[in-house]
């Protein structure tokens, strides 16, 4: 059995664009994991905290015969692998790997909460995601990223750019 998940892609610590695309890399060579599409890359306002550098955004559709648990934990040490320091909630990082959603599953335990609880709210995440898979239902949501992307205020995409 496998499954298509998203994972988006953040960082805003240091050269975003290289740390992404290695981070791609990373990814591609987890055990497990098949690459799928990449979006564009995107330069965004920060949502949270605001007083804080632009960041490097994008996301990528994975096929995978792991858990999402053993995905998470896997994204988990590739942070590690890229010094992420955990200085504060929304606060700069490095690399952070946020799993969006996996296939049709819909979980919420301590560790993991699926899809992810504010994606339909982020341009940063709907944007990109839009990129690769606009037709995608987003389970418990019941919407597709094209209709949740076409309800966010206009104000949210403006501040989200091609890189
Ligand atoms: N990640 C956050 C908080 N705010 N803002 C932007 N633009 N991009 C992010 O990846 C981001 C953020 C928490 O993970
Ligand atoms: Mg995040
Ligand atoms: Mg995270």
């Amino acid at each position: 059995m496998t499954a298509v998940a998203y994972i988006s892609l953040g960082s805003n610590i240091g050269p975003g664009v290289k740390t992404l695309t290695d981070a791609l890399v990373a990814i591609s060579g987890l055990k497990g994991v098949e690459l799928g599409a990449t979006s564009p890359m995107y330069l965004t306002k920060p949502v949270g905290y605001p007083d804080q550098s632009d960041f490097t955004n994008a996301v990528c559709a994975v096929r995978c015969s792991v858990t999402p648990q053993e995905l998470l934990i896997r994204l988990l040490e590739i942070e590690q692998q890229f010094k992420r320091v955990r200085l504060f909630k929304n606060g700069p990082r490095t690399l952070d790997l946020d799993l969006l959603a996996f296939g049709d599953t819909v979980c919420d335990s301590p560790e993991l909460t699926l899809p992810h609880p504010r994606m339909q709210d982020r341009a940063f995440v709907l944007v990109p995601l839009n990129d690769i898979a606009s037709d995608y239902k987003v389970p418990k949501l019941n919407r597709t990223v094209y209709e949740l992307l076409t309800a966010l205020p206009d104000q949210e995409l403006r501040n989200v750019k091609k890189v």
